[in-house]
């Protein structure tokens, strides 16, 4: 929600000449002051619970294949891109590849329902962060001794909205394994160990 002066405005000019007419047939005075009060104390309050951070979508990492892994993404969009950040927990200690998946379809015991990796430009699979890859390719996941990790990243020219890099509706998956980053198609990352289907937040 956002709280632009100009919508203050606008509320105001719609309730007070409501509340006045009637205060009027009924012969009562009501100071014009007291709605445009009342609507303003309403927006700023609306205005003030706003969260400064705003997810722009969603994803519920649940577990596959009879893993412990489960945990969850938020997206938003910047400039030229889209920025994910996602946390994770259950997983066994060190590398598990993590890609954005073709099919945002999460319904089959080991997450095959997902298909490959999201490939709307034709690439071979590859390294996020050089030469030719997937769009839905992301660095791996890399969990701590207690099973948790964090990944936080940009993916430039991906979006949530429109285009053939629009990723809303497919699926985010991690692998019980490390992203090679050069085996075909899918870096040799082993089997799905959880995933989850990317929704407007
Ligand atoms: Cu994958
Ligand atoms: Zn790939």
């Amino acid at each position: 929600m956002s709280c632009p002066l100009i919508s203050e405005t606008t509320e105001t000019e719609r309730i007070s000449p409501l509340l006045t007419k009637k205060g009027a047939r009924m012969n009562i005075q009501t100071p014009k002051a007291i709605p445009a009060l009342i609507a303003t104390t309403f927006l700023m309050a609306a205005c003030a619970s706003t969260p400064t951070t705003r997810h722009d979508a969603v994803a519920t990492l649940s577990p596959a294949s009879g893993s412990q892994v489960s945990g969850s993404a938020n997206i938003r969009v910047i400039p030229g891109g889209i920025h994910l950040d996602a946390s994770v927990a259950g997983l066994t200690q060190g590398a598990h590849g993590f890609h954005i998946h073709e099919v945002g379809d999460c319904s089959a015991a080991d997450a095959s329902s997902a298909k490959g990796h999201f490939n709307p430009l034709g690439k071979p699979h590859g390294s996020f962060e050089h030469g030719d890859h997937h769009a839905g390719d992301m660095q791996n996941l890399v969990a701590d001794a207690d099973g948790k990790a964090a990944l936080s990243v940009d993916l430039l020219g991906m979006s949530i909205s429109e285009g053939n890099t629009n990723i809303m509706g497919r699926a985010l998956v991690i692998h019980a394994d490390p992203d090679d980053y050069k085996s075909q198609p899918a870096g040799n990352s082993g089997k799905r160990i959880a995933c989850g289907v990317i929704k407007p937040s």
